[in-house]
């Protein structure tokens, strides 16, 4: 058995970390495995590293999710050296290689800090929440019509992941608009059911809401909604009209609802409770949130519970939840083309769970290959089978398709109908658009540079034809460099006749959008400006808006 030795205990200040997130130090003692020290700023180093790059797939409480449960126990049985392979190299089972990431003392001291126990993050309730509600422009002193020129319904807004802001880029003239300050890494934007505010979600739990009528599109308000988060939506059904918005936070393991205009926060809903197993879970993390069109209900997936609530705002004082039981682990989805069935990948199961939110009840459990990862998954009417919706896998190398029409092609509905080829596994997003007959599939995560710098195009009329690759970061025309220049999400212009696709490098490394045309497959623009770090996640106002994939 591995023997363990007790380290000088480390301050219990607060750690500043650049994200602008406070963690307290956690265990004043470290705990390591023999013969393994670790100096109180390595640690501290680590634990921001941990947070930045690892507790997204490990957990804070690091049980473990997407990734492996990485607790001390296990992780001084593997040892030092066979941690830093592992960090270094990547594994078979989807852990990716950090040695174009972090240097070799990085990996070192990351090996030993998960031999350490975790550094447990504070919570954050209404009090603390109100504290950090920053309301910056008031409604009553924000504009009344819109006071720029820029086609509002075709601007992008562009994660600029490791540079914590968003480009706001003219999809007409391709020209970068304005870039606003965001929290760290942003995740996603969301849009209001108007179309005028976008929503931003940093992984630091920093909320900001932008209007985009002001002359130069503006951050009007923030939130810190917790210390980590990936999603945000807001009201859209009728009479509730951008009143609310919901912010699902990793850490600590709750959703908050706030007001729509302001982000002022009205209530805060744990997520901690019981798995579908019906065990306990410290950290169950919100996933993916959607908003209903046809309730005034958001669907919240709870990653680590397999618990997917339907949580119906009517009443927010008297708060009803339907709590759905599914499967673990709880990750991304969208909405089928009606918008009555809401579709979320359970990665670790290997299972697409189906909810009808009309009925309010699980419809299914689709039996997939391995972690799907659909981002919101792609709809369209197949020749043979109907209308069906697409996802993508981390885990394999297909695309799947299934059927979501029980109506009328009841024979296909919630079941595997066709798996399309791939040429590897590591995909992460796919997307098309009622205007087109194209499936556009990206490969970022796949150890093959020259896949996860391509994405493939299949031809919805002929689905037995092999799909065309395009080799997108050779397209962008950026130099060859150590880091992998990743092609990442595609995403279509409002007219739905142009696909934009993220060259992903390096924090210091030149990136770029590229720009097909989605009839042609001819490259049609390159966007590169010096501004533009490391973007990954775009979207499209018009499409978001109304939950057009
Ligand atoms: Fe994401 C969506 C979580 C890593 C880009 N990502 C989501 C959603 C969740 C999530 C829960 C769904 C939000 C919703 O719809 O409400 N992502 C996580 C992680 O936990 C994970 C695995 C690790 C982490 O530390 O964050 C992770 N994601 C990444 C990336 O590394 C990506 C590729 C680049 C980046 O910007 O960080 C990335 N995730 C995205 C994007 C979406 C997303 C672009 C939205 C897809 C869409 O079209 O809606």
């Amino acid at each position: 058995m591995t023997s363990i030795r007790k380290l000088p205990s480390i301050s219990g200040a607060l750690l500043g970390l650049t994200a602008g997130i406070a963690i307290t130090a956690g265990s004043a003692t470290a705990v390591l495995a023999q013969n393994v020290q670790l100096s109180a700023d390595d640690r501290a180093k680590a634990k921001q590293i941990y947070f930045e790059r690892c507790a997204g797939c490990h957990g804070v409480l690091r049980k473990g999710a997407t990734g492996k449960n990485l607790e001390p126990d296990a992780m001084t049985k593997l040892g030092q050296q066979r941690l830093e392979r592992i960090i270094a190299l990547g594994t078979d089972g989807g852990m990716v290689n950090f040695d174009d990431i972090l240097s070799k003392d990085e990996i070192v001291a990351m090996a030993k800090y998960i031999q350490t126990a975790p550094d447990v993050p504070p919570e954050h309730g209404l009090k603390e929440m109100l504290a950090s509600w920053k309301l910056i422009v008031p409604p009553d002193k924000r504009p009344t019509k819109q006071m720029n020129s820029l086609n509002l319904k075709n601007v992008f807004a562009v994660t600029l992941r490791d540079s914590g802001e968003v480009a706001l880029i003219d999809g007409d003239n391709k020209k970068i608009s304005s870039i606003v300050k965001t929290g760290y890494a942003v995740h996603i934007s969301r849009l209001s059911h108007s179309g005028r505010y976008v929503y931003t979600i940093g992984r630091d739990g920093l909320t900001s809401l932008i209007d985009m009528w002001m002359e130069t599109p503006s951050v009007v308000a923030t939130l810190k909604a917790g210390a980590d988060a990936r999603s945000v939506d807001v009201s859209k059904y009728r009479g509730y009209e951008d009143k609310y918005a919901i912010v699902g936070t990793y850490w600590p393991p709750q959703y908050v609802i706030t007001e729509g205009e302001t982000l002022k926060p009205l209530k805060v809903v744990s997520t901690r409770g019981m798995t579908v197993d019906g065990e306990y879970h410290p950290e169950p993390r919100v996933a993916s949130i959607v908003a209903s069109h046809i309730k005034p209900e958001w669907v919240v997936n709870v990653k680590e519970t397999g618990q997917i609530l339907l949580v119906d705002y009517s009443d927010i004082k008297n708060l009803k939840q339907t709590v759905i039981e599914s499967a673990k682990f709880l990750h991304d989805g969208g909405w089928d083309a009606s918008k009555r069935y809401f579709l979320v990948a359970a990665n670790a199961s290997h299972k697409i769970a189906v909810v009808d939110t009309k009925e309010g009840k699980l419809a299914a459990l689709v039996d997939t290959q391995k972690i799907p990862h659909p981002g919101r998954g792609a709809n369209f009417t197949h020749p043979q089978f109907g209308p069906v919706w697409a996802t993508g896998h981390l885990g394999a190398d297909v695309v799947t398709l299934i059927g979501t029409d029980p109506e009328k092609h009841k024979a296909n509905a919630w079941k595997v109908v066709q798996e399309l080829k791939v040429p590897g596994a590591g995909n992460l997003f796919v997307k098309t658009h009622p205007k087109s007959r194209k499936l556009w599939v990206d490969l970022p995560q796949n150890p093959e540079r020259e896949l996860a710098e391509s994405v493939v195009v299949f031809d919805l009329n002929n689905l037995s034809k092999a799909p065309v690759k395009l080799a997108v970061a050779k397209d962008a025309g950026l130099p060859e460099m150590k880091a992998v220049r990743r092609a990442v999400h595609p995403e279509y212009n409002e007219k739905g006749d142009e696909v934009w696709i993220s060259v992903w490098a390096g924090k210091t490394d030149p990136s770029a959008i590229v720009i097909y045309d989605d009839a042609t497959l001819k490259l049609k623009a390159v966007i590169k400006d010096p501004k533009m770090i490391t973007p990954t996640g775009k979207f499209n106002v018009y499409n978001t808006q109304k939950d057009i994939y």
